[in-house]
């Protein structure tokens, strides 16, 4: 749609009274969809309407199909019950048009681009938590039946968006490949510190096997901080069209490797020392709780919720959140590689305008990131994040 058919569009749905003014602005910055936000003048009044086309915003060498509209639409409502308050509200969803029309979050901020201007959001760990264990826990075998489970395991099967996962997290960035975008001033590194490790190949090559065949929980499976509108007092989490059902760690892993991109950006780009201290302490107690309170929230969640009999056999609780603070330590360490070689880039590591403090920012990331991959097995508590991070920025 064009801006005016979207008004068009606005006005034949009837959310908005006959004689409204509507005015219209296409204001996606994402890769793949168009996002049109409408305003009544009459009474400031808005709405979002997010479509999707056929090829992807960032290129038309990825050619998408539309159901991920379907697929963000559905998952947006089924959220919205298990974590209630962190989703923008569905108001109307068309498979002929491929767009869904949801809340306007305009009082909100991307969190990527506060995080980048350095605001802090105490509340965010404890929001972001709770989402993660409702959405993650509630829709597992541990708690849904599971033919009910399978049947949700078909409603959200998304190829084409899990193959643009398993190219560009997964496998570009393990080697050469044409389509990566390094900066020039960390290609050496990355050459002789990732892909000449054959150790660390092995290992992605094992996780990308368990993102393909781990069906655990429904993912949102694009949790990145440009995925979350935030305020002093509010979380949203946007975007979830890359969902499908796989493991759970992938989506705490995502966020954590986005908190790390912004503190390697803040670590680089604050000059006053006691204000860069207390930015970098902010990120370290977030990445801290989120770890803590997934962990505390899921065994409460567990013991509470809980219906597959076997879930009360002693022992098996810690033994699978043990696995899933494994994947969430690897997911960590492959979005943190991801985001410097391959294609799709983060701003916090782009928009850094010194060469050397570029370099610097990234090699924390490539560094941290390897750590969080050959590592994984013995990464579980917050302070063990903080501990590679640190580590990383020593080296
Ligand atoms: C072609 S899409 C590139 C990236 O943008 C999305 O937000 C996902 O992170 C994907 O990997
Ligand atoms: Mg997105």
């Amino acid at each position: 749609m064009t801006e005016h058919d979207a008004i068009d569009y606005a006005k034949a749905i009837k959310l908005f009274p006959e004689d409204a003014g509507l005015t219209c602005k296409e204001i996606g910055d994402g890769n793949l969809n168009y996002v049109f936000k409408i305003v009544d003048l009459k009474n400031n009044q808005s709405i979002i309407i997010k479509q999707a086309g056929p090829v992807a915003r960032i290129s038309d060498e990825f050619k998408l199909s539309p159901d991920r509209n379907r697929i963000e639409s559905e998952i947006l409502g089924l959220q919205y019950k298990l974590a209630p308050g962190f989703v923008p509200k569905v108001y109307n969803y068309d498979p002929i048009m491929n767009c869904t029309v949801m809340d306007d979050l305009s009082d909100h901020e991307i969190m990527r681009k506060a995080l980048i201007k350095h605001k802090k959001f105490p509340l965010f760990a404890d929001h972001i938590s709770t989402f993660l264990v409702n959405t993650l826990l509630l829709t597992s075998d541990v708690v849904v039946e599971h033919k009910e489970k399978k049947e949700l395991v078909k409603r959200f099967i998304n190829p084409e968006l899990c193959e643009i996962t398993e190219d560009l997290v997964y496998t570009e960035p393990f080697y050469d490949c044409p389509r990566n975008e390094v900066f020039e001033g960390s290609k050496e590194f990355v050459r002789k510190n990732i892909w000449n490790d054959k150790k660390l190949l092995l290992e992605s090559a094992k996780l990308k096997f368990e993102f393909m065949t781990n069906a655990q929980s429904l993912l949102h499976g694009d949790l990145h901080t440009g995925s979350i509108f935030i305020k002093r007092d509010s979380t949203k989490v946007i975007d979830p069209e890359f969902a499908f059902y796989g493991p759970a760690g992938y989506d705490i892993g995502n966020l954590i490797a986005n908190l790390i991109f912004a503190y390697a950006n803040g670590k680089v780009t604050i000059e006053e020392e006691e204000t860069r201290d207390d930015y970098l302490n902010y990120l370290i107690t977030t990445i801290k709780n989120v770890v803590n309170l997934f962990t505390d929230k899921f065994n409460k969640a567990w013991d509470e919720k809980a219906t597959e009999r076997v879930a009360s056999y002693e022992g098996f609780k810690e033994y699978y959140l043990d696995t899933i603070l494994r994947d969430t330590a690897a997911v960590t360490g492959l979005e943190l590689l991801r985001r410097v070689i391959g294609l799709a880039k983060v701003k916090d590591l782009t928009t850094i305008e010194d060469r050397e403090a570029r370099i610097c920012a990234e090699k924390i990331c490539l560094t941290a990131g390897k750590t969080f991959i050959l590592n994984r097995a013995s990464i579980k508590t917050g302070a063990d994040f903080i501990n590679v991070i640190q580590t990383a920025e020593l080296t």
